[in-house]
């Protein structure tokens, strides 16, 4: 039987961003220089296919510090640590290394700068969620509130209209977080905050490259983790520039092959926590159903990498 053709749009950048890499490349070199196990607080990464593989090699993920030993070294996540979590683990005398992306330090240090001067912070971010709580978790109860929407904009309780700063989750939709931005901006003309707002270069490349090939395909698969929330972004992003059909896909089983019945272009891009090895087994999927044509969309290229942490870098140098 001849197969129905399809051209496969590949969305460029897609995947792994510098501090993804630097935090997966922590957990290796930490296994390398201490051995199994390795603690690992909270997934290292929001991808399952990466925690197993990392567990496979002998780290021991966690939620909590407490669900580690003292004697074990434990590793951060990449999406940052409220300030009592590196506390106790100094209090504990552990080994820890902190995996926190540089590009949320530096958001956790624009905190800390807006609190000096004065300011009560609103974080627009997503509740619940891990860089939220780090980011929050940088000062103390009631200094940092936090907004989803433009709607919790008009509700939120401030201390003083006149002394506020916001900050952002780096993960965040850029379209929908400008309209934050501009609520806030309405509501209270004197806060402050950065430029445009947090969300980091990965992110923004990402989504542009997303709206770049939505108009052009019937369907767009997004490979990444239901709890990712730039792959979900990634997902939305698409929907909203005008996809029919938007999907979040773990690997290649997880494809709706009825949904994309009858399809002649699809895009395929991947969350920041997504490898590789993932978007192939995709694509090799499509191929053995269809006679593909792989067309790149290619938005920007990316030439960011992130040192790993100082007591690690006599392994990256025997490597
Ligand atoms: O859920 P997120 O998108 O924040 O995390 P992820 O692990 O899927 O991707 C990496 C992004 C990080 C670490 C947050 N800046
Ligand atoms: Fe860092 Fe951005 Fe990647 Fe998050 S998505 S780890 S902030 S580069």
């Amino acid at each position: 039987m001849t197969k129905p053709n399809l051209t496969l749009y590949l969305a460029a950048p897609r995947g792994f961003c510098a501090g993804v890499d630097r935090a997966i490349k922590i957990v290796e070199m930490a296994l390398e220089k201490w051995g199994a196990p390795v603690f690992v607080r909270h997934e290292i990464v929001h991808n399952k296919f990466v925690v197993d593989g990392l567990r496979d090699k002998g780290a021991i993920f966690v939620e909590e510090l407490s669900d580690c030993p003292d004697d074990r070294p434990v590793i951060f996540s990449a999406h940052g640590v409220a300030k009592v979590v590196p506390a106790e683990a100094e209090r504990r005398q552990m080994i820890y290394v902190d995996a926190t992306c540089p590009l949320v330090s530096k958001v956790h240090i624009e905190a800390e700068r807006h609190y000096e001067n004065g300011l009560q912070i609103i974080m627009i971010g997503h509740a619940g969620h891990p860089e939220t709580i780090g980011t929050m978790g940088q000062l103390p109860d009631g200094e940092v509130l936090l907004v989803e929407t433009v709607d919790d904009v008009a509700t939120v309780d401030v201390r003083d209209p006149g002394k506020l700063a916001f900050v952002t989750q780096t993960t965040l939709s850029v379209d929908d977080t400008k309209d934050i931005v501009a609520a806030l901006q309405a509501r209270f003309p004197a806060i402050v905050g950065p430029h445009k707002e947090d969300i980091c270069y990965a992110t923004t490349n990402r989504q542009e490259a997303v709206k770049a090939v939505a108009g052009k395909v019937e369907a767009m698969l997004v490979v990444g983790a239901p709890n990712s929330s730039n792959s979900r972004r990634l997902v939305e992003v698409g929907a909203k520039a005008g996809c029919a059909y938007a999907q979040l896909v773990q690997r290649a089983d997880n494809i709706d092959w009825r949904a994309l019945d009858g399809i002649s272009s699809v895009a395929i891009t991947a969350g920041a926590s997504a490898p590789e090895v993932l978007v192939t087994e995709v694509i090799d999927a499509f191929r053995a159903r269809f006679n593909v044509t792989v067309e790149q969309v290619e938005t920007a290229v990316e030439r960011v990498n992130f040192k790993v942490p100082r007591v690690l870098r006599d392994v990256e140098t025997e490597n």
